[in-house]
């Protein structure tokens, strides 16, 4: 059985409550730290969550069958990791306005979009994947720093 509104949105913020603790426990001037060449630094990966979501709340938004990948939200426009903190902050309140504001019908309507038909809770729960999965790396790079990353909750 499909998940009502409320406990869609009770999953997604949990699941950007921990995101948030995991920004959080890394220092300030570890910001740019990335483990290789080529991979996505810790502030970089935050950029990406929320834009990867920033995109989807404005494909729901503007009911279109195509995404706007690029949302502005790049490393010139928030380059330490204390912009990207705040950036959180901010987003995810926007985001969370937007999202408690959808009826159920909204929430649960099927929507074209290029790999197929879901409804916005299915495409949050496939953004929630991706925003674990980018986490989980973020956990990784806390631990390469000697950091103990937030109790997993
Ligand atoms: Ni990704």
């Amino acid at each position: 059985m499909p998940l009502t509104k409320d406990e869609t949105l009770a999953l997604w913020r949990q699941t950007r409550n921990l995101t948030h603790r995991t920004a959080e426990a890394m220092p300030e001037d570890h910001g740019d730290f990335a483990p290789w060449d080529g991979a996505m630094s810790f502030s970089g990966l935050a950029r990406h969550i929320l834009s990867s979501e920033k995109s989807l709340v404005q494909f729901l938004k503007e009911g279109s069958t195509k995404f706007q990948w690029d949302q502005g939200i790049t490393e010139q426009a928030y380059p330490t990791l204390a912009s990207v903190r705040r950036l959180l902050v901010e987003a995810t309140a926007e985001h969370e306005a937007f999202l408690a504001a959808l009826s159920e019908e909204e929430m649960s309507r099927p929507r074209t979009v290029d790999w197929g038909s879901f409804s916005a809770a299915q495409l949050l729960e496939d953004w929630q994947r991706h925003e674990i999965h980018h986490r989980g790396q973020m956990y990784v790079y806390l631990r390469l720093k000697g950091i103990t990353p937030p109790n997993y909750e």
